[in-house]
């Protein structure tokens, strides 16, 4: 029999590239929450693929960027750490747009390492296809493949799957032989609660703008099955940073928090194949982000 391969690949890049939507894309379920937002992955997420021949570990961490304040020096501190223990990279840029500073940054970060790195050029479904237009696929791919020094260069679209079976296919080869580390049909390896907290996250982030989607943090504070029923009583707390943020994410006689609930609820019942009731609350936690103990509480914990 052929041996089995498998491995951890760090999947890194500026924010709002598209690497949560490629990694639910590849995975087949949405795993990560995504949004049109920058920063919107916090954690270090595992994204797991197994097939025949393989299991690939993808962990999807926060878009790097210069933080300005305690979550985002988490995020960005996460990313980060995340390189140092992997077997491969995959660094996912936005083939929309030319480097910028923040990919020459990121490039720079494993110039002393062996690890080998792939790079996806995502949104490639976004380029200019008819005969007059201009090259940018050319462009794109020679910007990009000069930032480093790449095992590989694809390009692809997380939104329609252009060549991420391609991708993957290649990722495979550059894994050890090694063993299954979790069974067939798991996606992730993160507790229920943290993806049902995730879910309605991305919907506060969906419905609102500015400030707001960056000063949302979601808890679930209790988890109930019916013991008479199918079904799951959930109660959950959203924490912004200021009153005015809690009339905002509110809304008038309650109507955002009510779509939040709505939207959250059917992917929720999706994930957990039962009905749910779901509790919402809006509370004010000041400034948050910049307090070690918020932090903590709301799980974007560094070892220190
Ligand atoms: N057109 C197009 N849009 C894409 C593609 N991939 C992602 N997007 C969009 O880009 C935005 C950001 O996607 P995310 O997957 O959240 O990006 P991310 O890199 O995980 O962002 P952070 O978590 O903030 O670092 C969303 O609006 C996606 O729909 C793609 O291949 N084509
Ligand atoms: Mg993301």
């Amino acid at each position: 029999m052929d041996k089995f391969h498998s491995g951890f690949v760090a999947v890194v890049g500026r924010p709002n590239v598209g690497k949560s939507t490629m990694l639910n894309h590849v995975v087949g379920q949405k795993v990560a929450i995504v949004s049109d937002k920058p920063q919107t992955t916090r954690n270090r997420i595992q994204c797991i693929v197994t097939r025949a021949d393989a299991q690939i570990v993808f962990l999807d961490t926060p878009g790097i960027h210069k933080p300005l304040h305690g979550l985002g020096r988490y995020m960005v501190s996460t990313a980060k750490r995340t390189l140092a223990d992997v077997d491969v990279i995959l660094f996912v840029t936005d083939g929309n747009h030319l480097p910028g500073r923040g990919d020459e940054y990121i490039a720079e970060l494993w110039q002393a390492s062996d690890i080998p790195v792939v790079l996806a050029v995502n949104k490639a479904d976004l380029w200019d296809k008819s005969p007059n237009g201009e090259d940018k696929e050319k462009v794109m791919l020679n910007a990009y493949s000069a930032l480093s020094d790449f095992h590989a260069v694809f390009p692809v679209s997380a939104l329609t799957g252009y060549r991420l079976g391609e991708l993957v296919d290649y990722i495979v080869t550059l894994l050890p032989e090694g063993p299954k580390y979790y069974p067939d049909d798991w996606v992730t390896d993160h507790p229920e609660q943290f993806i049902i907290a995730e879910l309605i996250r991305e919907k506060v982030l969906e419905l609102t703008r500015e400030e707001i989607p960056h000063s949302t943090a979601v808890v679930i504070d209790e988890m109930q099955a019916r013991e008479d029923r199918d079904l799951v009583d959930i109660w959950a707390t959203i924490y912004v940073e200021r009153r005015s943020q809690r009339g905002i994410v509110i809304g008038k006689n309650g109507s955002l928090l009510k779509q939040v609930g709505q939207l959250a609820r059917e992917d929720i019942e999706g994930i957990l194949g039962s009905q749910i009731n779901l509790q919402l609350w809006v509370k004010v936690q000041e400034d948050w982000r910049n307090k070690r103990r918020s932090l903590d509480n709301f799980g974007y914990k560094l070892d220190r």
